[in-house]
C-alpha cells in the first residue's frame, strides 16, 4: 500500500482547516472567517483500504497555523509550527485563495527549499468566476516548481476527490500509520477546548478572542454524561467583562453552542462550565505559552 504525509500550509484564513475537514470527513480542526484561528499543528487521517494491498492508500493530513508575520511569541510559534511541518512531510499542499501578495512570497521562498513534491491548491473556487479562476491558476502555474495545481472548494468538496487521486501517484509504499478507522490523533480534550475557542472567535469583537486560550481544568466521564470544566483565559480585564458579557449572556451563548457540539464530538451528553481568567500578555510568556499547550513537539 502507499502512505505518507502531507503538510497543508498557506496565509491565514485560505481554508487549511476546511479543507482538512472535508477531506478526513470530520470537523477536526475549528475553522472561521478570522484569520489565525488554528494555532496547532492538527492532523487528519485519510484511509482507503481496496480489495488489493496495492491499491489502497492512507495519506496523514498535517493542517498548520497560517504563515504571517508574527507580533507575539504565540504568533512567533504559530508560523514556526507551520514552517517546520514542510521539512517532515512526504508532499506539501500550498493553500491559497487568490493570486500570491506579499504575504506568500516567504511562503513561496519556504517552499522553493524543500524536495517533497508541493501542490498549489487554489481553494474557494465556488466564489472565483472562470476568468478570475484562470489568472489566478496562471499566476502559480507559472512557479515551476509545482508538480501540479488545482482549483477546489474546500467548502463544497469539489475537486477533493481528484486531489486525492493526483496525492496518491505522489505517494511511496508505506505502512499504515493510524488504524483503519481513526480520522485524527487529537485527544478530545483538545478538540474540545479548540471548540470552545471557535465559538468565542465567531462570537467575539475581532481582536478579543485572538488573545484567548482554552485549557480544561476538570474532565469527568460518567455514565452517558461527561462533565468538563473549562478555564477560559483572557490577556485584559476589560475583555474578561466582554466575554461574560451583559449579565452573563455572552459567556452563556457560547458555552451553549460549544457543548452541542462537544455533545456531537463525544457522542454523550456535555455538562460544561466555563470560568473566565485574566492573564495579562500570555501570548509573549514561554511560560504560559507551554501550560496552554503551545509548546513544540
Ligand atoms: N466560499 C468558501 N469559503 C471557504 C472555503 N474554504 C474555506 N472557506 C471559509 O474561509 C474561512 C477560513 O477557513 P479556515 O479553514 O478557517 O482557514 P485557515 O486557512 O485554516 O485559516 P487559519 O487557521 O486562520 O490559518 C472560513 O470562513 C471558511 O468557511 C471554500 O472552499 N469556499
Ligand atoms: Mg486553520
Amino acid at each position: 500500500m502507499k502512505s505518507g504525509f502531507i503538510g497543508i500550509i498557506g496565509r491565514p484564513n485560505v481554508g487549511k482547516s476546511t479543507l482538512l475537514n472535508s477531506i478526513a470527513g470530520e470537523k477536526i480542526a475549528i475553522a472561521t472567517e478570522k484569520p489565525q484561528t488554528t494555532r496547532n499543528r492538527i492532523r487528519g487521517v485519510y484511509t482507503a483500504l481496496a480489495e488489493n494491498d496495492a491499491d489502497s492508500v492512507q495519506m496523514v493530513f498535517i493542517d498548520t497555523p497560517g504563515i504571517h508575520k508574527p507580533r507575539n511569541k504565540l504568533g512567533s510559534y504559530m508560523t514556526r509550527t507551520a514552517s517546520e511541518t514542510l521539512r517532515e512531510t512526504d508532499a506539501t499542499l500550498f493553500v491559497a485563495d487568490s493570486a500570491p501578495g506579499s504575504g506568500d512570497a516567504h511562503i513561496l521562498k519556504l517552499l522553493a527549499g524543500i524536495s517533497a513534491p508541493r501542490i498549489a491548491v487554489i481553494n474557494k473556487i465556488d466564489l472565483l468566476p472562470p476568468d478570475a479562476f484562470k489568472a489566478v491558476y496562471d499566476a502559480y502555474a507559472k512557479h515551476e516548481m509545482f508538480h501540479e495545481v488545482l482549483g477546489v472548494s474546500a467548502l463544497t468538496g469539489r475537486n477533493v476527490d481528484r486531489l486525492i487521486g493526483i496525492l496518491k501517484n505522489l505517494l511511496a509504499d508505506g505502512p499504515m500509520f493510524f488504524p483503519e478507522d481513526a480520522v485524527t490523533d487529537c485527544p478530545e480534550r483538545f478538540i474540545a477546548c479548540e471548540l470552545i475557542r471557535e465559538k468565542l472567535l465567531l462570537y467575539l469583537d475581532d481582536e478579543i478572542p485572538h488573545g484567548v486560550a482554552v485549557e480544561i481544568e476538570s474532565y469527568e466521564e460518567l455514565r452517558g454524561l461527561t462533565r468538563i470544566g473549562a478555564v477560559i483565559y483572557c490577556e485584559k480585564k476589560s475583555h474578561k467583562g466582554m466575554i461574560i458579557g451583559k449579565e452573563g449572556r455572552k459567556l452563556k451563548g457560547v458555552g451553549k453552542r460549544a457543548r452541542a457540539d462537544i455533545e456531537a464530538l463525544l457522542g454523550v451528553k456535555v455538562f460544561l462550565q466555563l470560568w473566565v481568567k485574566v492573564r495579562e500578555n500570555w501570548r509573549d510568556s514561554d511560560f504560559a505559552l507551554r501550560s496552554l499547550g503551545y509548546r513544540d513537539e
